[in-house]
């Protein structure tokens, strides 16, 4: 990627903190914690992802750079995966993190540390709830996975694991979810390597195992 790339906080430091940093690369001072004076980390190559593969896990166990969270437009803690990262991440520092973002759009996703986690960040991206499918629900579930990458792109991240955004207490449809996340990310120019569609039950393994034995057209 060439263009601003943000400078990487410690796991664990005060996210209010990231701005205002030096570049431990080249030395420059970064007001808004970006590089935009041509040093080398500004160019990372660019592809499509190398490798996207589906797993059946416990997303929280899972030791890649980046775990994606499926969360709520306020990023408080909630259930299903949701809960299951902050309580393994812990509770109290990811919800101070958390809460220093000022919430997050539908469609969106931004990064906090990964604090107990063995993934280094999370990207919180939040899904749409689904009401039918008229109201842009394709549409905004696509921008969490392209939001997502372009995320773990600013941080550095080359390794992903996604769960199944917005199919469990937001009610998208699996199949059509599984189709637009195999389908957006197949078709992404990005510096992130390996994706981990992460299913937490047989059915949905099986939809990403069928879909990624099967790509669609690019
Ligand atoms: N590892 C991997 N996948 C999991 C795990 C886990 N530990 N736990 C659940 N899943 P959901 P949503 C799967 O409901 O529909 C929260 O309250 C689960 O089987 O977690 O986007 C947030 O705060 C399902 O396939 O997310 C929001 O308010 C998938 O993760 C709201 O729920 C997503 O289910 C978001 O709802």
């Amino acid at each position: 990627m060439v263009g601003p790339r943000p400078l990487t906080p410690d796991a664990g430091g005060d996210p209010a903190c990231w701005a205002n940093r030096v570049c431990p690369e080249c030395g420059a001072f970064s007001a808004d914690g970006y590089h935009r004076h041509g040093c080398p980390v500004a160019a990372g190559s660019e592809g499509m992802v190398a490798s996207i593969e589906a797993v059946k896990a416990d997303i929280t166990e899972l030791a890649v750079d980046a775990v994606v969270n499926a969360a709520n437009s306020a990023l408080a803690m909630g259930g299903g995966v949701d809960g299951a990262i902050h309580r393994a991440a812990g509770v109290r520092d990811l919800t101070a993190a958390c809460a220093a973002l000022g919430g997050c759009a539908t469609g969106d996703a931004k990064a906090t540390p990964g604090f107990a986690l063995p993934a280094r960040w999370i990207i919180h991206a939040v899904g749409p709830v689904w009401h039918g499918g008229d109201h842009g629900e394709a549409e905004l579930l696509a921008s969490c996975y392209r939001r997502s990458v372009e995320v773990a792109d600013e941080i550095g991240a080359r390794s992903v694991a996604f769960p199944a955004i917005s199919t469990g207490v937001y009610g998208f449809p699996g199949d059509l979810a599984a189709e637009i996340a195999v389908g957006t990310l197949q078709d992404l120019e990005t510096s992130v390597e390996r994706v981990l569609l992460v299913a937490f039950d047989d059915h949905t393994l099986d939809r990403y195992q069928r879909l990624l034995r099967h790509p669609g057209p690019r």
